[in-house]
């Protein structure tokens, strides 16, 4: 008999970073990987995922809770991610699907909680309902400069403000952004079992390269996997 190997246990894996770091962009690439090796993945991002929490989604991002504030906006996101959670990222690992995520609640720690001063309590307490458990079994923080993510970004920035959009957090001060990328640092120090920073200023193919890597390294029963 032929042995093949076992399809490989589902994990969670997010990706956390600030704007035009290239989450979207390694998240597809990972996804195309995966499924290359008869690997069922779902890709997903935050806020949104599920119907409801894309609801929640256009509503925040359209500036509309803005004059809440960053407490009422964590409730939002919390909201959201309880949907998401709930309805999509457990059963999908129940199912054995790997759930790949653009943003999770190290979001909602960094933005509103350390850059945005929500009291951790809160940031705590809204973690815990809205996860019931799911912690991700791995988190790859890009990281690099805001002012040449903005870069990146700049011609797509160009067509948002032609069309009179501009996402809630974008409009931000670079001195808000470079706080915001210290605080994502600062959880990934504080959780070192599940987070790993990769340099985000290199090539897309260099950085899915390291992707890889991490992940075959963590997971070996990857590497003894072929590509279909
Ligand atoms: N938010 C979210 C909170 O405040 N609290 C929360 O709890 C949650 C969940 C979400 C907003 O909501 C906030 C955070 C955000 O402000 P979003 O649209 O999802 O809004 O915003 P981002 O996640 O920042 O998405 P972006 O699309 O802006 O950035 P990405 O996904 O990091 O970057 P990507 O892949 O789209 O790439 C950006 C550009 O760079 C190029 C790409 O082609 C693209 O043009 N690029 C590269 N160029 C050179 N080298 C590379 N290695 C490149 N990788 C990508």
């Amino acid at each position: 008999m032929l042995d093949v190997p076992a399809k490989p246990a589902a994990r969670f894996i997010t990706f956390e970073g600030g704007e035009g770091v290239g989450k979207s962009t390694q998240v597809k690439r990972l996804l195309v990987r995966l499924n290359r090796m008869d690997i069922e993945a779902v890709r997903t991002r935050e806020p949104g995922g599920t119907p409801k929490a894309e609801a929640v989604r256009a509503f925040i991002l359209q500036g509309r809770s803005e004059s809440w504030g960053p407490g009422a906006e964590a409730v939002l996101f919390a909201a959201a991610r309880y949907d998401h959670v709930s309805s999509l990222i457990a059963p999908s690992l129940k199912s054995g699907k790997w759930v790949i995520s653009d943003r999770f609640h190290d979001s909602t720690r960094a933005y509103q909680g350390l850059t945005g001063g929500v009291n951790d309590k809160l940031i705590q307490g809204l973690e815990e309902l809205a996860l019931d458990g799911h912690q991700p079994d791995l988190t790859f923080v890009l990281d690099m400069d805001p002012s040449t993510a903005f870069a990146r970004v700049e011609s797509r920035e160009l067509e948002k403000a032609l069309a009179q959009t501009g996402d809630r957090f974008e409009k931000e001060d670079l001195e808000w952004h470079r706080r915001l990328r210290q605080a994502f640092l600062a959880i990934a120090k504080a959780n070192p079992d599940r987070c790993v920073v990769l340099p985000a200023s290199q090539s897309e193919d260099s950085l899915e390269e390291e992707i890889w890597d991490t992940l075959t390294r963590r997971y070996p029963e990857l590497a003894e996997r072929k590509a279909g």
